[in-house]
């Protein structure tokens, strides 16, 4: 019997910033992607929960918070996405070491498998949780939601069920009677479309969805699709936390046109080896959390330097900063002239059961 956690930081970059400015503290604040066009242009990022008593939420644009919070004496901060990136990475660092099998599954979430830890009972689970809590509480003043159950789904859903400091703990036994009253749209996947879709069929619980006639719904939702809403109904979800696929890494080097110790003229000659690369994810659907390069020099010795990411990602061209900043800093560290160049990634993972439906 597994025991899943799932781990999501509250109102994460806004608590951050309450946290970096202590004296906006029961103020209602909000962090906003803005654009060019000046203080009233763009989209709110995420607010703290003072503020979302006012109808404040992600995705609203700027004018609308800044009307729905007017003479409420709210703070407004751009959004600093680098800095919340490296906290991030100490927490996944702090929160991977409670389970070998960990996934990053945003900038804010992850995914423990704790059957060994906790030997398998939901007591030990709680106490592991809690110890999680504090300990995320005293290295980075944040608090976060968790939730614990028999697999990822329902781990998921507990750990949305209360927030923020939330800790839902769901047994097996308790599956069904904690599912059923829910929303449909509670299923981590049925988004707007899905929802409104089913809603059509008079389906708006999950004990609605469970009671279904599965034919009338593989008409509309193909067969595939209608056996994961079927099992997600059910609460069953098979799929494994953390599991590193077979494959360790892919990697390309080439000959450089010339020996040099130019970063720009290295990375312009990366551009080939980069869509190779994102090529051949896209391909096998893995996704990768380290990013690596390696030079090698006219004597052939060989350098290479890896970074790991704060959150995994499948998308090759988000990491050419990375790479140029791991060729710049082996350039750096050595005197020689560089011969071939090449990239690599590692600690890939099978991108599965982690699809979006939000396209129905
Ligand atoms: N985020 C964003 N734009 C969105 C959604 C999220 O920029 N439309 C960012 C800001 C959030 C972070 O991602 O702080 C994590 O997203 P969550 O959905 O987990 O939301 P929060 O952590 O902000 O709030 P909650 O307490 O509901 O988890
Ligand atoms: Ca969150
Ligand atoms: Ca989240």
């Amino acid at each position: 019997m597994r025991i899943i956690l799932h781990l999501d930081m509250d109102y994460f970059f806004a608590q951050i910033e309450e946290c970096e400015h202590p004296e906006y503290k029961g103020r209602p604040l909000v962090v906003c992607v803005y654009t060019e066009r000046g203080k009233e242009s763009g989209v709110v990022s995420t607010a703290n929960y003072d503020a979302r008593k006012y109808g404040v939420n992600s995705g609203i644009s700027v004018k609308e918070a800044l009307s729905k919070l007017s003479g409420a004496n709210a703070v407004f901060l751009p959004v600093r996405h680098e800095f919340y990136a490296g906290i991030s990475q100490g927490i996944m660092e702090t929160v991977s070491k409670y389970s070998e099998k960990f996934e990053y599954a945003s900038i804010d979430e992850a995914y423990l498998d704790i059957t060994r830890t906790s030997e398998s009972r939901y007591t030990q689970a709680q106490e592991i949780a809690k110890n999680i809590k504090n300990e995320i509480c005293e290295k980075f003043h944040l608090t976060c939601s968790l939730g614990i159950g028999p697999n990822r789904l329902i781990a998921k859903i507990a750990g949305n069920f209360k927030k923020p400091g939330g800790l839902t703990i769901v047994r097996p036994e308790q599956v069904n009677e904690f599912l059923e009253p829910m929303d449909v749209n509670k299923i981590p996947g049925i988004g707007k479309k899905t929802s409104e879709f089913l809603a059509h069929f008079g389906i708006r619980t999950i004990k609605d969805l469970k009671n279904a006639d599965l034919s009338l719904l593989a008409e509309y939702f193909g067969k595939k699709t209608t056996n994961w809403l079927y099992l997600s109904a059910h609460g069953r979800d098979e799929s494994e936390i953390g599991v590193e696929s077979e494959q360790k890494q892919i990697s390309r080097i080439t000959v450089l046109k010339r020996n040099t110790r130019d970063v720009e003229k290295i990375m312009s000659e990366m551009n080939e080896l980069i869509a190779d690369v994102a090529k051949e994810l896209e391909e096998k659907e893995l996704c990768f959390s380290v990013v690596g390069i390696t030079l090698i020099d006219q004597n052939l010795k060989t350098y290479t330097k890896t970074k790991t990411l704060a959150h995994a990602t499948n998308d090759v061209y988000t990491t050419e900063k990375i790479m140029q900043e791991l060729f710049a800093s082996v350039i750096k560290e050595k005197k020689s002239e560089f011969r071939r160049a090449g990239i690599k990634i590692e600690k890939l993972k099978n991108i599965k059961g982690q699809k979006n439906l939000g396209q129905f």
